[in-house]
């Protein structure tokens, strides 16, 4: 048994090491399949993503709309600077390109800030979410 299973690995190992070796080719499918992957699937179509990038001193989107009891998704964008996306009464923080999936059940407008201190602007850097 542990016989086998050792060769199972090693076999396992090579592949990886062959496949590796390959280059090019595989390291570009890698890394264009994370983008193409639709963040939506898990919410049966029902879900609403929202890209927002950040720059020195703002963010492309200040305000965010929603239906209430979607399910939201959204990505953070740094494409200058390093911030990062609060959001006041939802408890959520998204940071430099990550991204956050929540309910938005409570209906309102919740403001959203970047928690990050990133400069002499970054008062500035302010939005709001509104659920309806
Ligand atoms: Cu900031």
């Amino acid at each position: 048994m542990k016989r086998k299973w050792g060769m199972t690995g090693a076999t396992l190992l090579a592949a990886v090491i062959i496949g590796t070796g390959c280059g090019g080719d595989g390291a570009k499918e890698s890394a264009s399949s994370p983008a193409a992957s639709p963040s939506s699937a898990e919410a049966g179509g029902a879900g609403k993503a929202i890209t927002i990038n950040a720059k020195n001193f703002a963010f492309d989107q200040p305000e965010i709309k929603v239906k209430q009891g979607e399910e939201v998704t959204i990505k953070l964008v740094n494409g200058q600077g390093n911030h990062a996306l609060k959001i006041e009464g939802y408890d959520q923080e998204i940071k430099g390109n990550q991204t956050v999936t929540f309910k938005a059940d409570k209906a309102g407008e919740f403001k959203f800030e970047c928690s990050v201190m990133c400069g002499k602007g970054h008062a500035d850097m302010t939005g709001k979410l509104i659920v309806e």
